[in-house]
């Protein structure tokens, strides 16, 4: 009898102990499995005499049925203790403070864009656009750009499968609209463009915008008003000066380069001219009728002189660092 005492304590010991099912399960072996304590004691049956067997045996079984008990008791305490481990390690301070929203912001020359569309928006331009992939006569032919002319070398303009090219500059967007709209025109064409050019101060793709205004009357003068206008709500400078140099574009006659006053001098910020009646010639708008002038303005230039920024490859190498200033 002290055997079967011995044995339940034991049990009770070896259960108490382990604090895993697995564990549980290997100490339930050592005293239930086909070797265990319990199972030996009821091997031993079979020696004792008839009549002492009855007792022994029913004692043997009640054991058993503590020892089982037992088992069953310790195994749900270990599940209660390992759920309760599991829901404080998943638990969620809904009382943190939130991470924070991380908000973007538009890039410089976007935002420059946004700017020129807006201001020549309130004086009545219209904002066009076209493609990127240009064929050869809406990008030279129709702009009197002649054959030989070296922008349409390999060294200057990308071709592209097809025979096709990227624009060099926006005024196939120009050409396609006079072909689809009768005067009076007045719009602007701000876009990206491409040349193979690369250095501190050239990126084989920058921004353009270009404007255009054809109508009976549509002068040097009108020219000269509107790009002042522009330029000095641009820079919020109303003591802001133009001036004009003689150039030459073989899509504009005459044609001049445009200068703007900057502390105590000039900076050249754009062209000019008056639309070359072969390019009306080439839309099917004409020349005996309606006059035109046009121009053109580096959408980078701009953006570098409102923002102090002094190198044009920060616009393009999309370090967070430059861009989140502007957000
Ligand atoms: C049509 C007729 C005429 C657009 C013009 C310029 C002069 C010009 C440069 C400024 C800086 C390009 O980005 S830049 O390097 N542009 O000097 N652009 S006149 O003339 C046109 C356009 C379309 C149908």
């Amino acid at each position: 009898m002290s055997t079967l005492d011995e044995i339940l304590g034991e049990a009770q010991a070896a259960f108490v102990a382990v604090d895993s099912l697995p564990a549980l399960d290997q100490a339930k072996a050592r005293f239930l499995g086909k070797s265990g304590l319990v199972t030996e004691q009821m091997k031993g049956l079979g020696a004792l005499a008839p009549e002492e067997r009855k007792a022994a045996g029913a004692r043997i079984n009640q054991v058993k049925d503590q020892v089982e008990a037992l088992l069953k008791a310790r195994r749900e305490a270990i599940q209660v203790a390992q759920l309760e481990h599991q829901l404080k390690e998943e638990s969620l301070d809904v009382t943190l403070p939130g991470r924070g929203e991380a908000v973007g912001g538009l890039h410089p020359v976007t935002r420059t864009l946004a700017r020129i569309e807006q201001l020549f928006a309130s004086i009545g331009f219209e904002v066009a656009d076209g493609p990127e992939v240009e064929t050869d006569f809406y990008n030279f032919t129709a702009l009197n750009i002649p054959e030989d002319h070296p922008a349409r070398a390999m060294h200057d303009t990308f071709y592209v499968q097809g025979g096709q090219l990227l624009r060099t500059h926006t005024s196939p967007v120009q050409v396609h609209y006079m072909q689809d709209h009768q005067p009076p025109i007045r719009i602007i064409a701000p876009g990206r463009v491409f040349r193979v050019d690369s250095d501190a101060t050239h990126s084989p793709m920058f921004h353009q915008v270009e404007g255009l205004w054809v109508d009976e009357q549509a002068s040097f003068a009108n020219l000269k008003g509107v790009i002042q206008d522009f330029l000095q709500r641009f820079f919020e400078r109303d003591d802001l000066r133009v001036r004009f140099r003689p150039s030459f574009f073989p899509f504009t006659e005459p044609s001049a380069e445009m200068d703007m006053s900057w502390g105590d001098g000039w900076l050249e910020i754009g062209g000019c001219g008056m639309v070359h009646p072969n390019v009306f010639a080439h839309v099917g708008v004409d020349p005996e009728r309606y006059q035109g002038f046009a121009f053109g303005l580096g959408v980078e230039r701009l953006a570098m002189l409102r923002y102090g920024v002094d190198d044009l490859r920060l616009f393009f190498e999309n370090d967070v660092r430059f861009l989140k200033q502007f957000a």
